[in-house]
């Protein structure tokens, strides 16, 4: 199953690698735009995790850019996940609030959703 599962990723991101989608060109200010929305998330994922791997592709289309946590390779970062957002699932995109407060976003449609409607970019 190990061994499946394996090649099953490999097989994933070679795919995701040779149709990897070109970013859209975008102003200097939509960039910062986007950098400074951005800039204190973090998005939890495996590596080659089919709907981390979505989120990624719609990230890289649209110029965004988020700390990534590998919490399959790092068990600190899977008991974060765990701890913070209540399970261990990919992805799962940490959106600070305040000091105290967190939202830990499940579902890559929901964090797609979200970046497009905060970032207003069209789906
Ligand atoms: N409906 C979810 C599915 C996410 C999902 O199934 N993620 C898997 C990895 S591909 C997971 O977190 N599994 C937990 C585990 O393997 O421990 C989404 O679209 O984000």
């Amino acid at each position: 199953m190990k061994i499946i599962r394996f090649i099953l990723g490999r097989i994933i991101l070679f795919l995701d690698w040779i149709t990897s989608p070109r970013p859209n060109p975008i102003s200097e200010e939509k960039r910062n735009e986007i950098n400074s929305f951005t800039s204190n998330m973090v998005m939890y994922e495996f590596k080659a995790c089919p709907f981390c791997v979505r989120v990624r592709r719609f990230m890289k289309k649209n110029n965004i850019s988020i700390k990534t946590k590998d919490a399959r390779r790092n068990k600190e970062y899977a008991t974060e996940l765990i701890n913070g957002g209540g399970k261990l699932q990919v992805p799962c995109l940490l959106i600070p609030k305040d000091e105290n407060n967190s939202q830990w976003l499940y579902e890559s449609k929901d964090i797609i959703n979200f970046l497009s409607k905060e970032l207003s970019i069209e789906l």
